[in-house]
């Protein structure tokens, strides 16, 4: 079923060219920017008014007004399906567990005597959180979106989420739910790269309550969403730009066939442009998957989209030389998911420099970390790993620095501040200092 390249009998190419060998989707948001931009200068014109008519077109719903009323939420939690609520505590509890281990304290550096640096870490003071409606309503997201900036001190957060016609004009129920089980009290049903505008520049709603513009926005969504977030970047902060699902799996002859064909399966579940990659040097594995993938896409529910997904150009199987060959073309893939399915599976982990998360040996599959791992499943795809990390408190968190010098250790370091200031050419900076001491 898995497309095949063959990699092996001669040195691999050098990273850049090994890249665009590989197996990879390509999301053109430059396309997505021209037909987003009008709707953003529409939202920064005229607000409210123009996210709900941009809502009737595209959601085909207009709902009464953005903020969805607390009680709403709250209502829609009561409504949960007890087993799928004691499942999100369980998956909010070890994310918090996570998170928490996460938040940074001061660090002061002495630099010279009576000279001090201090970074402080402060928290972004408000943020939306985009959570996607349609075929992908993810509550799972929701939790790994809050529960960073919840960890991280953020203040304020309003949760955004398309309204759907369907629960007439709000958005879907479990996502309201999970935000009531969160604590997030402020919800706006605006999606798509409306809600990315109105986030970014605030409104008056309906009944004429303020909307107030946030900080920053973050969580995934179709190429509209990132095509939006990638325009107001800069006005707001952003995460980094989430794409089409992706996994591999880097194994060997030790590696369960069966478990490497339910895991590429698994995120091939997303969509039909996902990406399932398998790296390996065991041409028997990858009969052995490729006869099960066969079975398991044949009785599972979405083979349909699945099926797509494995023979697109986007998935396949890179038959490498050995295991370092593997790291190689792994590290140059930098996968959203990396499964490392061989003997030593620790080790070999160890050695991975580009992924967005790691899942080690055979009881760490991708579908445990989207919902109870206690890790955040909102990671870098496309590549983006090699210079990006997932979501963390980390990417709520602005480092300060806070500088304190006594008279002393001015005076101890002037004479350098006046020789760069006039190898600069600014010589009002180097008398910034001596001003100081004239007298
Ligand atoms: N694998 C997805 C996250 C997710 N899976 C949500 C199920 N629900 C992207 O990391
Ligand atoms: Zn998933």
């Amino acid at each position: 079923m898995l497309r095949r390249l063959d990699l092996r009998g001669a040195p691999l190419p050098r990273t850049a060219a090994l890249r665009a060998l590989l197996p990879r989707a390509e999301q053109d948001v430059d396309a997505a920017l021209h037909q987003v931009r009008p709707i953003v200068d529409a939202v920064r014109e005229r607000g409210v008014e123009a996210a709900l008519e941009f809502a009737e077109r595209f959601e085909r719903v207009r709902p009464s007004g953005v903020r969805v009323p607390t009680q709403t939420c709250h209502g829609a939690l009561a409504a949960l399906d007890p087993a799928v609520r004691a499942a999100l505590e369980t998956s909010i509890e070890r994310a918090r567990r996570v998170h928490a281990d996460q938040r940074r304290t001061d660090i002061v550096t002495r630099v010279a005597p009576g000279g001090t640096v201090t970074e402080r870490f402060l928290p972004v003071q408000r943020v939306g959180l985009y959570a996607p409606g349609g075929l992908a309503v993810y509550p799972s997201s929701v939790v790994m979106n809050v529960v960073p900036a919840q960890a991280a001190g953020v203040g304020s957060i309003v949760l955004a989420s398309p309204p759907q016609a369907e629960h007439g004009g709000l958005p879907h129920p479990t996502v309201l739910g999970a935000a009531a089980l969160l604590g997030v009290e402020e919800v706006w049903a605006v999606g798509g790269a409306q809600a990315v505008a109105l986030l970014a520049y605030g409104g008056t709603d309906t009944d004429g309550a303020e909307l107030d513009p946030v900080d920053m926005v973050t969580g995934p969504g179709n190429i509209y969403v990132t095509a939006a977030k990638r325009l107001l970047r800069g006005l707001i902060g952003i995460d980094a730009e989430a794409g089409t699902t992706e996994i591999a799996v880097l194994a060997d002859d030790t590696a369960d066939p069966v478990h490497v064909a339910a895991d590429l399966i698994s995120q091939a579940e997303h969509d039909p442009a996902a990406a399932s990659v398998l790296v390996t040097s065991s041409q028997e594995l990858v009969e052995a998957v490729d006869r099960e993938l066969e079975q398991r896409v044949a009785a599972t529910k979405h083979g349909e989209r699945i099926r797509t997904a494995l023979t697109g150009p986007q998935s396949g199987v890179v038959l490498v030389e050995d295991l370092d060959a593997g790291l190689t073309v792994v590290d140059a893939y930098a996968a959203e998911h990396l499964e490392i399915q061989t003997r030593d599976a620790r080790d070999v982990a160890l050695r991975v420099r580009n992924a967005g998360a790691i899942f080690v040996g055979p009881y760490a599959p991708v579908s445990l970390g989207d919902y109870c791992a206690g890790s955040n499943h909102v990671l870098p795809t496309g590549g983006c790993a090699r210079h990006s990390a997932g979501l963390s408190v980390q990417t709520f968190l602005k480092g300060v620095h806070v500088v304190e010098y006594t008279e002393d250790a001015l005076r101890a370091v002037a004479d350098d501040v006046v020789t760069l200031a006039g190898a600069e050419d600014l010589p009002a900076h180097g008398e910034a200092v001596t001003a100081r001491f004239a007298r």
